[in-house]
């Protein structure tokens, strides 16, 4: 018999990743020139950097270096949410990490679909952060009924496409002609629609209720919100926007800037008001913007928790009326920040090769990368950060926007809705360091360490 040629998951996610960048351009001119500016503050870094420009060549780095890194979207329902995971496992992207955005008065919980091996990584890193509005946490009962009723009569995913998603569960993958029409079709979910779905009055009750709530439960589909390019330097962007017609958020999201860089820096420009009809009356809506990241290295759980304590300090100070930027860097000025540094105190994750020959045994691994036979590179940070996804949320949604919801984390629903576990991403990052560390000590014959 004559096998299928699959197209592989990871080309799927390339072609989606490609075609969304390109609807995304088309409907939000200024996002193309935020590509633009990044674009140009990379090409200034390189050339100002030669070591950093070799590096990131050697490490395969450069041409893809500004295609986009993530998107965002928001759904109603554990139906759309268990769609969309389908939908998103025939490109190879798998949910990892739960986030609970309640504590900020934002109604959602969410997960990141995205691909999880270190080879579809460097494929393509194309992720989805993927929030589930909580209904269950609206205070007016009638509102949150209404809601729903109106959220169960939409379908976000094509019939055609969802002929596709089957297919591809079936015969475990889609063949190129599949893939090129399972693109098309996913992309419908995507889109903007500028007719709203309720009328004026009941977009009213829902953005008086949240923001948030209103740009759900209004719309045909989970129109993506923003798309997201790396930069390498985030601090001249962030300084470069105005210049280029561009209003930023006011301050970047995540750690300070440092010389060994972790986790993730975020900033973005505020939404745009746009024209939309409810039911043939005209009237606007603020909902999708533009984003930039810079990452870093990931960290273990003890870094994390450091890194948490750190950054609720610098709020509280903050929050006390010090200088925002201020009160970021000195709180992090006892953070290690050399990668030795992170390694020895087990803060963050890396990736083990055998950088040279070692004669005899080994005392220690510390002895192998003292010597310059073992190296160790820093494993890139590929998930979210809570706070900083609300801070991100909240410079979207309007600033005016105050509701308190206590802190109410439920993965057990999440995971229900989703019809899956998350995938735990730090067992994720400890796998590749474990993994890499073996191989690497066998090829060095250090096999008893
Ligand atoms: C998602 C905001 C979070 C990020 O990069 O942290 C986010 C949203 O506004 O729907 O995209
Ligand atoms: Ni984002």
């Amino acid at each position: 018999i004559k096998m299928p040629q699959f197209h592989h998951p990871n080309d799927i996610r390339s072609l989606f990743s490609q075609a969304m960048s390109d609807m995304y351009r088309d409907e939000v001119p200024q996002y193309g020139s935020l590509i633009t500016l990044v674009r140009d503050v990379n090409a200034a870094t390189l050339q100002a950097d030669p070591a950093l420009r070799a590096q990131l060549a050697a490490a395969g780095e450069l041409d893809r270096l500004d295609i986009e890194r993530h998107g965002a979207i928001r759904l109603g329902t554990g139906q759309e949410l268990r769609l969309i995971r389908r939908m998103f496992a025939v490109m190879g992207m798998h949910p990892v990490g739960y986030y609970d955005l309640s504590v900020a008065g934002i109604p959602v919980h969410s997960t990141a679909f995205r691909p999880v091996d270190e080879h579809a990584l460097q494929r393509n890193p194309f992720r989805v952060f993927t929030s589930l509005l909580r209904l269950d946490l609206v205070a007016d009962r009638a509102l949150a009924a209404k809601a729903e009723g109106i959220l169960r009569g939409r379908q976000i995913v094509t019939d055609r496409a969802q002929d596709l998603i089957a297919t591809a569960e079936a015969h475990g993958g889609l063949t190129q002609d599949e893939a090129q029409a399972f693109v098309r079709e996913a992309l419908e979910t995507f889109r903007w629609h500028a007719d709203a779905t309720v009328d004026g009055q009941t977009y009213a009750d829902l953005v008086a209720a949240h923001r948030l709530i209103a740009d759900v439960v209004s719309f045909k589909g989970p129109h993506i919100n923003h798309l997201t390019p790396r930069t390498l330097d985030i601090d001249a962007v962030q300084r470069e926007m105005p210049a280029r017609g561009i209003d930023p958020k006011a301050v970047i999201e995540g750690p300070p800037h440092r010389k060994a860089a972790i986790l993730l820096r975020q900033t973005s420009f505020k939404a745009l008001e746009e024209q939309v009809t409810f039911q043939g009356q005209p009237g606007h809506h603020t909902a999708r913007f533009g984003e930039i990241e810079q990452r870093g290295i990931a960290l273990t759980p003890a870094g994390r928790t450091l890194y948490d304590q750190t950054l609720a300090k610098a709020r509280a100070d903050a929050a006390g009326g010090g200088d925002y930027v201020q009160c970021l860097t000195a709180a992090f000025a006892d953070f290690p920040d050399d990668d030795a540094a992170l390694r020895e105190q087990d803060l963050a994750y890396f990736r083990y090769r055998a950088a040279g020959t070692f004669q005899g045994k080994a005392a220690s691994i510390a002895a192998l990368i003292r010597s310059g036979a073992l190296a160790a590179d820093p494993q890139i940070y590929e998930d979210f950060l809570p706070v900083s996804a609300a801070g991100i949320f909240q410079s979207n949604l309007g600033a005016d926007d105050q509701s308190n919801y206590a802190a109410n984390a439920n993965q057990d629903a999440f995971e229900d809705a989703l019809g899956a576990k998350v995938i735990d991403e730090m067992a994720l990052y400890a796998e590749i360091q474990n993994a890499s560390l073996v191989r690497a000590l066998q090829a060095l014959g250090q096999g008893h360490l």
